[in-house]
C-alpha cells in the first residue's frame, strides 16, 4: 500500500487538471492580474495543456509578435551571460537546440520539436502543463522521463521577472540539461524515488530538486587550469540577477550532499543564501542513487522505457 502512484504513462493524464495555482486564474500579486487580454491569452494556451492526453501530438502555439518580443529580450540577455556563467553541458547543448529545435531570439521554440530532440538524446519528453503541479505529481512524472513544461510567456510589463515558471524558464533554463545523459539519469532517479513515497520523503526530494535542478552550481576547471564555478540550475539560468549573484562569491557554498540538501530550509521569494556545489553530473547521479536507496520502500521499482511503465521488482 502507501500513496497511489502512476504505473503507466497514461496514468499521468490525471495530473492535467490538478494544478496548484496560476492555472487559468492568476493570483493578485501577479503582474498580469489586471490585464484582461493577458488572462484571456493564458486561458487559450493553458487549454491545450488541460486537454492534453498521453499519445496526442504536443500542441503547437502560434506566438504573437508581443510574445516573441518578450522571449527575444530574455533570450538575448541570458544567452550573453551563458558564455561565462553556464556549465559546460548547457553551453554544449544550447547550439544544438538552435540548430535542431528552432531556438532563436526571434522564434519561440515548440514543445513538439524539443521533445523529439530530447527523446533522441536521453529518452526524456515534454508534456504541457497549465501551471504549478504538486511536488508529488511533478516528481512522479520524472520517473517516466517526462518533464512538465508551461507554454505561456511571462507578462510583458516585467520581462526579467516572473513569479512562476513560464516558457523562458522551461526552455532556456531546464531543457538544455535534459539532453545530458547523466543529468537526465539524475532527474530520473529523483523521480523514481518519489513513487509511492511518504509526504515527508516527497518534501525531502522536492528540496533536493530545489538545490540541484533549480539552483545548483557545479565545479568546472577554468581554461588556465584553476578551479572555477558555473551554474546548472534552471532558476539561475533563467534569472540574470540571481545568476550573477550566485557566482559573485557572496553566498555560502556547500559541497553537494543529497542527504543534507534534502533537509536544508530555503526562501522562495528572494535570492538563495546557500548553494550546493556538485563535482559533476556523474557524481551527483551516483550520490542520489545511494541516497534513494536509503529511503525505505516496500519494493524496488524500475522504469521500462519500451512499455513506458513502472515495473515492481
Ligand atoms: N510544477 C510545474 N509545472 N513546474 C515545475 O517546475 C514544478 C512544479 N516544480 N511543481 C516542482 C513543483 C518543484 O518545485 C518541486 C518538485 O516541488
Ligand atoms: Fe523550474
Amino acid at each position: 500500500t502507501g500513496p497511489w502512484f502512476p504505473r503507466k504513462m497514461s496514468d499521468l493524464d490525471v495530473f492535467a487538471e490538478r494544478v496548484l495555482s496560476y492555472g487559468a486564474e492568476l493570483d493578485a500579486d501577479h503582474p498580469g492580474f489586471t490585464d484582461k487580454a493577458y488572462r484571456a491569452r493564458r486561458e487559450l494556451i493553458t487549454k491545450n495543456a488541460k486537454e492534453y492526453r498521453t499519445g496526442m501530438p504536443l500542441p503547437r502555439v502560434n506566438y504573437t509578435p508581443d510574445e516573441v518580443k518578450t522571449w527575444g529580450l530574455v533570450y538575448d540577455k541570458l544567452t550573453a551571460m551563458y558564455k561565462h556563467s553556464a556549465c559546460r553541458e548547457h553551453r554544449y547543448i544550447f547550439p544544438l537546440l538552435e540548430a535542431n529545435c528552432g531556438y532563436a531570439r526571434d522564434n519561440v521554440p515548440q514543445q513538439a520539436d524539443i521533445s523529439r530532440f530530447l527523446k533522441e538524446c536521453t529518452g526524456f519528453t515534454l508534456r504541457p502543463v497549465m501551471g504549478l503541479l504538486s511536488s508529488r505529481d511533478f516528481l512522479n512524472a520524472l520517473a517516466f522521463r517526462v518533464f512538465y513544461a508551461t507554454q505561456y510567456v511571462r507578462h510583458p510589463s516585467m520581462p526579467f521577472y516572473t513569479p512562476e515558471p513560464d516558457i523562458c524558464h522551461e526552455l532556456l533554463g531546464h531543457v538544455p540539461l535534459f539532453a545530458d545523459p547523466d543529468f537526465a539519469d539524475f532527474s530520473h532517479t529523483v523521480g523514481l524515488a518519489s513513487l509511492g513515497a511518504s509526504d515527508d520523503e516527497v518534501k525531502k526530494l522536492a528540496t533536493l530538486y530545489w538545490f540541484t535542478v533549480e539552483f545548483g552550481l557545479c565545479k568546472e576547471k577554468n581554461p588556465d587550469g584553476t578551479d572555477g564555478l558555473k551554474a546548472y540550475g534552471a532558476g539561475l539560468l533563467s534569472s540574470t540577477g540571481e545568476l550573477e549573484y550566485a557566482l559573485s562569491g557572496k553566498p555560502e557554498l556547500r559541497p553537494f550532499d543529497p542527504a543534507k540538501a534534502a533537509v536544508t530550509p530555503y526562501p522562495i521569494t528572494e535570492y538563495q543564501p546557500v548553494y550546493y556545489v556538485a563535482e559533476s553530473f556523474r557524481t551527483m547521479k551516483e550520490q542520489v542513487v545511494e541516497y534513494a536507496a536509503s529511503l525505505k520502500r516496500p519494493y524496488a521499482m524500475r522504469y521500462n522505457s519500451a512499455t513506458e511503465a513502472i515495473e515492481i521488482l
